[in-house]
């Protein structure tokens, strides 16, 4: 297996490039169109607090250092583990920038060719979705939930702690993120309390397969 890389991959494939000075991605929708399933004061902090905090502390972590100018894929892949400032900030940027378009009002659905690949992984789309929803369970502390795809194409499902993204060299599984679930408080603790069960339960209803199916392919 080759080393992965999210020029080769298409992580990005469906996002703009980002380059610095780097802007907040565009939310896709309004902050109540998830509705009750993720509510708007939520979203709102969410995207305008929280995402904004990261992009600007981004920016001032790499200003005057080896990673000003360069693409956040290229930051992404080339930061040590001990650069918290980059790590965090340039995580927390990709992470959010990928996770608003992971989300939809729209319904939709895995595409063939997809569900393929989660029935040879998984046994079903009901297996998928319950093994995801333990391994959310897990994250002990703040982290994510991947959905993502090897060098093989293969799927598997694992968590990053903090901002951590698995793209960075560091990552215990390194693979291309397919579909992500915030895991951190701040994304569901004013609607669901400490009942993240539920958080989990209600993210299934508005996934964006049509943005995971284009991340597979
Ligand atoms: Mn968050």
């Amino acid at each position: 297996m080759g080393a992965l890389s999210s020029r080769k991959i298409k992580l990005f494939g469906n996002m703009p490039q980002m380059i610095p000075p780097f802007q907040p991605e565009k939310l896709p929708y309004a902050y109540d169109a998830l509705e009750p399933f993720i509510d708007a004061k939520t979203m709102e902090l969410h995207y305008s607090k929280h995402y904004f905090a990261y992009t600007e502390n981004l920016n001032k972590a790499i200003s005057g250092t080896a990673y000003e100018g360069k693409d956040i894929a290229y930051i992404i892949e080339h930061l040590k583990a001990d650069e918290h400032a980059v790590r965090n900030n340039g995580g927390g940027y990709l992470n959010h920038s990928f996770f608003w378009q992971c989300l939809s009002p729209s319904k939709s659905v895995p595409s063939n060719v997809l569900k393929q690949q989660i029935n040879a992984a998984f046994g079903s789309v009901d297996n998928f979705k319950a093994a995801f929803s333990e391994a959310v369970l897990k994250v002990f502390g703040s982290g994510w939930a991947w959905l993502a795809k090897d060098g093989n194409n293969k799927l598997f499902i694992t968590t990053t702690p903090n901002q951590d993204s698995l793209l960075m060299s560091f990552a215990d599984k390194k693979g291309a993120p397919l579909l992500g679930l915030d895991v951190w408080e701040h994304a569901y603790y004013l609607k669901y309390n400490n009942l993240r069960a539920d958080y989990i339960k209600a993210f299934w209803n508005v996934v964006n397969w049509d943005f995971v199916n284009k991340n597979y392919a």
